[in-house]
C-alpha cells in the first residue's frame, strides 16, 4: 500500500468511528439514553476532530450599518433600565452563547453626556476600545480615567468599575470586549453590584497611566503581584508613536506587519489572565502572508482601510469596522491604500491557549503564503 493511501486508510478507517446503524444498535442506543449514557462511537468523530473546527464564522460588522442603530438606543432605554446600554455583536455560529467569536463577547456601548452606568464587578475580564465622542470616563477600583478615541482601557476581573460621560461631553461609543462566554463555559461567573451607584475616586485622575505608562520605566521599588496589568489605560498617542518608531527599525512580521502587543509593564506578559491585545500597522500597499493560530480574534480598524482574507473569504473594512478571525482559520491582511497606513486593534484569548499549552500556529505553505479567494 502506498504511504499516501495508507495515511488515508489510517485516518478514515482505523482512526475514525465507523459503525453502521442496525435495528439492534438503534434499540441499544435508546436503552443507553434511558440511563443517561451513550456509545462513544456515535459521537467520537464530532467531539474529537483532527484539528480545531470553529463553530464561529468570519464576520465583519460595518460601523456604517451599526452606528445609527447604536445611537438610537439612547432614546429607547436609559442606562439605569439597561444596566449597560450595549448592542452586542452576534456571530451566527455562536448566538446561543452570545459570543462574537469563539468564547469572546463584544458589544458597542453608548453613553449620552451626563449619563452614568452604575458600578459593578464580575469574574469576566473586560476591556474597552474608544471609538468616538468627547468626555467619557471610567473608574476602575478608584482609578478614574479620561477616555479619548483609540484609547485602550482594562477593567480586569474582580475590579469595581463604572463608566460615564461628562455633562459637557458628546455622545460616546466604545467597543467592549469580555470573556463572558468563557466564564459561562467554565461555569465560573460571579457578578456583584457595588453598594454605591458610583465608587469614590481614591487616586489622582489617570494615575495608573502616569505611574506605569512611561516607556521603559517603572516606579522604583514598585511591586505588583496581581494577575493583570497595573496599567489600565494605554493611550493612542504613544501607541501610534511606538508603531512609527518600530517601523523605522524593522520590517515587522510577514503575517501581521508592524505588530506590537499591549503588555503588563510589571511582567512583560499579557494585559490580563484570559485576554490579550495587540495593535498593528499595515504600511501603504502591504499584503501580509496567511497563517493560522489556535485562538479567537476580534479586530477593530482604528485607522485607514483595507481587507482581510479569512479562510478564503474576503472581508473589506474601514475605520471603526470590527471583524473576527475564528480559531485555526488562515488569515492575511491587506492595506490597499498606496499612501496611508492602516491600523488594526485586536483582542484575543491567546493567554488562555498559552497557559494551557494549547497554542499552535502554522504558516500557509502553498501559493507563496496567499489564499485563493473563494467568496
Ligand atoms: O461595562 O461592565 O458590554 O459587564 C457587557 C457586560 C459591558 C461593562 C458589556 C458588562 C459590561
Amino acid at each position: 500500500m502506498a504511504t499516501e493511501s495508507y495515511d488515508a486508510y489510517r485516518e478514515d478507517v482505523i482512526g475514525r468511528a465507523n459503525v453502521a446503524d442496525t435495528d439492534a444498535l438503534r434499540a441499544y442506543y435508546a436503552e443507553l439514553k434511558h440511563v443517561h449514557a451513550g456509545a462513544l462511537w456515535t459521537v467520537a468523530n464530532k467531539i474529537e476532530p483532527w484539528e480545531p473546527k470553529s463553530e464561529s464564522v468570519p464576520v465583519v460588522w460595518r460601523y456604517a450599518d451599526l452606528r445609527e442603530k447604536v445611537l438610537r438606543s439612547i432614546d429607547l432605554v436609559t442606562p439605569e433600565q439597561a444596566g449597560r446600554r450595549v448592542i452586542y455583536l452576534e456571530n451566527p455560529g455562536r448566538s446561543e452563547v452570545v459570543a462574537a467569536v469563539g468564547w469572546l463577547y463584544s458589544g458597542l456601548q453608548v453613553m449620552h453626556p451626563g449619563e452614568l452606568a452604575s458600578s459593578h464587578r464580575h469574574s469576566a475580564s473586560a476591556l474597552r476600545f474608544i471609538m468616538e465622542g468627547e468626555g467619557a470616563y471610567t473608574n476602575v477600583d478608584g482609578h478614574k480615567m479620561t477616555l479619548g478615541a483609540n484609547d485602550f482601557v482594562l477593567t480586569p476581573n474582580g475590579t469595581w468599575h463604572e463608566h460615564g460621560v461628562r455633562e459637557d461631553g458628546t455622545p460616546c461609543i466604545w467597543q467592549d470586549g469580555l470573556d463572558i462566554p468563557l466564564m459561562n463555559a467554565l461555569e465560573a461567573g460571579f457578578y456583584e453590584v457595588h453598594p454605591e451607584l458610583q465608587q469614590a475616586v481614591t487616586y489622582a485622575v489617570d494615575d495608573s497611566t502616569l505611574h506605569w505608562g512611561n516607556p521603559g520605566l517603572r516606579p522604583a521599588g514598585s511591586d505588583w503581584s496581581k494577575r493583570y496589568s497595573p496599567l489600565f489605560k494605554y493611550e493612542w498617542g504613544p501607541t501610534y508613536e511606538a508603531l512609527q518608531r518600530f517601523a523605522r527599525a524593522s520590517d515587522g512580521s510577514p503575517f501581521d506587519g508592524i505588530h506590537m502587543d499591549y503588555v503588563n509593564p510589571a511582567t512583560g506578559g499579557a494585559v490580563m489572565a484570559t485576554i490579550g491585545a495587540s495593535i498593528q500597522m499595515l504600511r501603504p500597499g502591504e499584503h501580509t502572508k496567511a497563517h493560522r493560530q489556535v485562538g479567537s480574534f476580534l479586530y477593530q480598524c482604528c485607522k485607514g482601510s483595507g481587507h482581510s482574507i479569512i479562510n478564503g473569504q474576503r472581508l473589506d473594512w474601514q475605520e471603526r469596522d470590527i471583524f473576527c478571525v475564528p480559531s485555526w482559520m488562515f488569515h492575511e491582511h491587506v492595506n490597499a491604500s498606496a499612501s496611508d497606513d492602516a491600523c488594526l486593534f485586536a483582542f484575543h484569548d491567546l493567554p488562555v491557549m498559552k497557559a494551557l499549552g494549547l497554542y499552535r500556529e502554522q504558516a500557509l505553505g502553498e501559493n507563496d503564503g496567499h489564499q485563493p479567494i473563494v467568496s
